[in-house]
């Protein structure tokens, strides 16, 4: 059995909060229903601003999904924020890079989605355009909303060298990213990349970390090789 600890999400103080504006924890149900459907036993870790509880945290799990949300405050890669940059909470991202670094050192394994891809560049020391218009190289429609993301959008190309070989090499993804990477950390290799070049997957194998940029909760109950991921997350990595 395989115990997965998805780092959870907050609602600050938007108007939109139910339950009379008080902050939330949250993560999205379709994370938790796609890594049950493979077998694993979900729990949800809570950003925790005393980052001394981590150890004990990580600890308490097999492997670590990083999920999609705000943009990462630039601050964490060296840069002061474009005008262009979206909503950030700096309390997740200083819980999410800890986060990183302690599931190396004990040697547990990491799978990102979307932001989760950013944020584990960010940990390991790469950098991020801060919206695509940014990017000499990003010539696509990478963010497809309001389009579901249960529909696939974009191309990607996979390197069949890398674990993701189990999906065909020329695969149809769906996109909700306004940011992409820029300096690719030394320690993860591009795995996928879009055909304008945008890197959609990312991996170290020997630290057991795998990325990608696209949300395969969005299509896992619809397209088999994305619940294949959830599974290779679960029962391989
Ligand atoms: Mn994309």
């Amino acid at each position: 059995m395989t115990t997965i600890g998805i780092l959870g999400s907050q609602f600050l103080d938007t108007p939109e909060l139910p339950f009379h504006q008080f902050p939330l924890t949250y993560t999205r149900t379709a994370f938790i229903d796609a890594l049950q459907s493979v077998g694993a036993t979900v729990i949800l870790i809570p950003i925790d601003q005393e980052l001394a509880k981590l150890p004990e945290l990580i600890g308490l799990i097999d492997k670590v999904l990083l999920t999609g949300g705000e943009d990462i405050a630039p601050h964490f890669y060296g840069q002061d924020p474009h005008p262009l940059l979206s909503n950030t909470n700096a309390y997740r991202d200083q819980f999410e890079i800890a986060a990183v670094h302690e599931v190396i050192r004990q040697g547990k394994a990491l799978f990102g989605v979307c932001r989760g891809q950013q944020l584990l560049n960010v940990a390991l020391g790469g950098s991020l355009y801060q919206d695509l218009s940014l990017s000499e190289t990003a010539k696509l429609k990478h963010l497809q909303a309001p389009t579901k993301a249960e529909f696939t959008s974009h191309f990607i190309q996979i390197d069949p060298q890398s674990s993701l070989n189990f999906l065909p090499e020329r695969y149809h993804v769906n996109s909700y990213h306004h940011q992409v990477i820029d300096r690719l950390a030394k320690d993860l290799t591009p795995i996928a990349q879009a055909t304008d070049g945008v890197i959609e997957a990312v991996e170290n194998k020997a630290k057991r970390l795998l990325a990608v940029q696209w949300h395969p909760e969005g299509t896992w109950h619809k397209i088999a090789e994305e619940r294949r991921l959830f599974d290779y997350f679960v029962n391989q990595l």
